[in-house]
């Protein structure tokens, strides 16, 4: 049994997501970022974390990785030319794509409001749609990496949805295909249900 540590509408659910596609169990505890129950699992207090034998993972692709590696699915093996490639696009999606929706959240609604810098975002929104197109140049099939689904495949889903909350327009139109293809898998399904679980969960204690 996995305990998952996170909120809903964050990282966490990358993690709630590759649960559910591997079928494997586990609890969720909620919790926001830096509360005593996430600093006694992790440095920076932040979301999400996976206790996992009572000990926690942090960083949501590191958890998504050794989730894969540890149950040989979603992945190509480890120490192949093939999981060398799919790192690389891993690599890519947060480098080009969760970079720049993250700074306009952060500029948004995290940073003290004097430290914002509304102005930027245009600019994250145009960089965006522009590394989207890159990236599409790079599928290789349904999949990032072509017929099998991979973590990267969970990672770009998630930054495409982060997107539409930043309402950062993507003009791609295979990436906009690609992204209605996964949110219509069974387990994207069950992972957004738990979401809304929590969320309910949660207004109904507050
Ligand atoms: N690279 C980390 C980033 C984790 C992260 O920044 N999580 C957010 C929630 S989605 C958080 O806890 N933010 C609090 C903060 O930045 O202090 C990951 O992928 O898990």
């Amino acid at each position: 049994m996995y305990t998952l540590i996170g909120g809903a509408n964050n990282r966490t659910f990358r993690v709630l997501w590759m649960l559910e596609e591997l079928g494997l169990p586990y609890q969720r505890q909620h919790a926001q970022p830096h509360d005593d129950l996430v600093r006694g699992k992790s440095p920076l207090g932040k979301l999400p974390v996976l206790v996992v034998e009572d000990v926690p993972l942090t960083d949501s692709v590191a958890i998504l990785t050794w989730l894969a590696d540890s149950t040989g699915r979603l992945t190509a093996p480890a120490g192949s030319l093939a999981r060398a490639q799919q790192d690389g696009i891993t690599q890519q999606i947060v480098d080009e794509l969760e970079g720049q929706v993250w700074v306009a959240a952060r500029h948004s609604f995290i940073l003290p409001k004097e430290r914002r810098v509304p102005e930027i975002k245009p600019t994250l929104a145009w960089e965006f749609a522009r590394n989207c197109d890159v990236l599409a140049r790079r599928m290789q099939g349904d999949f990032l990496m072509g017929d099998q689904m991979t973590v990267p495949d969970l990672l770009l889903t998630h930054c495409l949805n982060w997107a539409a909350v930043a309402k950062f327009d993507v003009p791609n139109e295979a990436l906009q295909a690609y992204a209605a293809r996964m949110r219509g898998r069974e387990a994207y399904r069950r992972a957004v249900a738990s979401e809304k679980a929590m969320l309910a969960g949660a207004s109904a204690s507050a």
